[in-house]
């Protein structure tokens, strides 16, 4: 048990600037009380979630939304509140240039202006110390014949290998795909393996980033972070989850076990060993829920999948494998996942000096009562979509 609850502990969640924003649907984006109203404040309620956590020290970034004049002030303002800046991530997707595509776009005057700006998010990684770099592009085409798929490519693979040549010692970045939207017809970056196939002709400081809430319907998930691991081109994950579409739920609410599946391929494939690399990241948006108890149960529901795949029998699994034993290893592995992992992660918790249920120490501290009183005025955070 020993060496399950280290590398519990070892395990680094890292939460989104965005996710302590409003957020919502093109139908309606909610305002919540005590919403922070500068990125400065967001860090301040994602310490929040490393305080009762313990796991989730670093915060991702989104540029412009988390712009600021001085970048390593902010990155001063974190280590004070004992969080880091974790992955910076591109915008290229909110900017009426980008109607026809950001890096793809057929105008070379367009793929400038978006290629620059990668390029600036670049010096934020310098200047936060960051050392990851999130690259999602929602280029596309709606119509069949708009542009030429192949042309797109072209355009891509030259602003990647540019953005690439442009990274320093230690950096990376992560290429995200995603099936669609807000193209409706052929995304740039769809999948797997157009990601990986990019990935691959860069070098070793380019992977994929699985979001989780980016493929069809069916799609089996966890073969790819099998696939990615083995090549090691699995840079990390953007974890949510849904029932149809990019929902952006917490993660592990809509499909627990499907978490699980993935995370075992994880511990199998070595992902949760420091030297691999494997960036562990929220992507979520809470719409009608309150942000930072949000953002503790999702780490929670990743902790609680973690524990289970370390609890898989390997040697009786790998026995029954062997021996063909179809149902005798799917039992191994049910017995996993069927298994309460709380009362082990509260034991966890408090050998860390930590309150053993995050969710009610938090909603004990008063925290959000303060930041309610205290957040009046000024103009809320959100994804200014
Ligand atoms: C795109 C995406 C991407 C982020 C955005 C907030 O759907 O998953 O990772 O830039 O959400
Ligand atoms: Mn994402």
């Amino acid at each position: 048990m020993t060496d399950i609850k280290a590398a519990l502990r070892a395990q680094h969640i890292e939460t989104p600037s965005w996710a302590y924003g409003n957020s919502g649907t093109r139908f309606k984006v909610f305002a919540q009380r005590g919403v922070p109203r500068d990125p400065y404040e967001k860090l301040a309620d994602a310490a929040q979630v490393h305080a009762y956590t313990g796991v989730a020290p670093t915060v991702a970034l989104h540029i412009p939304w988390d712009k600021v004049d001085d970048y390593a002030d902010l990155a001063r303002h974190a280590r004070e509140l004992g969080v880091g800046i974790g992955a910076i991530n591109s915008n290229v997707f909110q900017d009426d240039d980008y109607m026809l595509g950001s890096v793809t776009h057929p105008s070379a005057r367009v793929r400038r202006k978006a290629t620059d700006h990668l390029l600036e998010c670049v010096d934020i990684m310098d200047a936060t110390g960051s050392d990851t770099l999130k690259l999602w592009f929602s280029d596309g085409i709606n119509y069949p014949g708009q542009d030429d798929i192949r042309a797109r490519q072209d355009r891509l693979a030259d602003s990647l290998a540019e953005v690439y040549g442009r990274l320093g010692e230690g950096q990376r970045f992560l290429l995200e795909y995603k099936l669609f939207e807000p193209a409706f017809y052929a995304t740039d970056v769809p999948d797997w393996g157009t990601a990986y196939a990019h990935c691959v002709k860069l070098g070793p400081k380019a992977q994929v980033v699985v979001d989780t809430g980016h493929h069809a319907p069916g799609t089996n998930i966890e073969f790819i972070v099998a696939f990615l691991l083995r090549e090691g081109k699995l840079g990390g994950f953007d974890f949510n989850s849904r029932f149809y579409a990019d929902d952006d739920l917490m993660v592990g609410a809509a499909d627990p076990f499907q978490l699980f599946r993935i995370m075992f391929e994880v511990v199998r494939g070595g992902g949760l060993d420091a030297e691999t690399g494997v960036a562990f990241m929220l992507d979520q948006c809470h719409n009608i829920e309150p942000k930072i108890p949000g953002q503790i149960r999702s780490v929670m529901n990743v902790q609680e999948a973690t524990a289970k795949a370390l609890l898989v029998d390997r040697d009786a699994l790998a026995a029954a494998q062997t021996e063909g034993d179809v149902l005798g290893a799917n039992a191994v592995f049910m017995d996993a996942y069927n298994t309460d992992v709380r009362p082990l992660l509260a034991e966890l918790r408090e050998e860390m000096g930590l309150a053993p249920d995050p969710m009610t120490a938090y909603a004990k501290s008063g925290y959000f009562e303060k930041i309610a009183a205290d957040r009046v005025g000024g103009t809320q955070a959100g994804w200014g979509a």
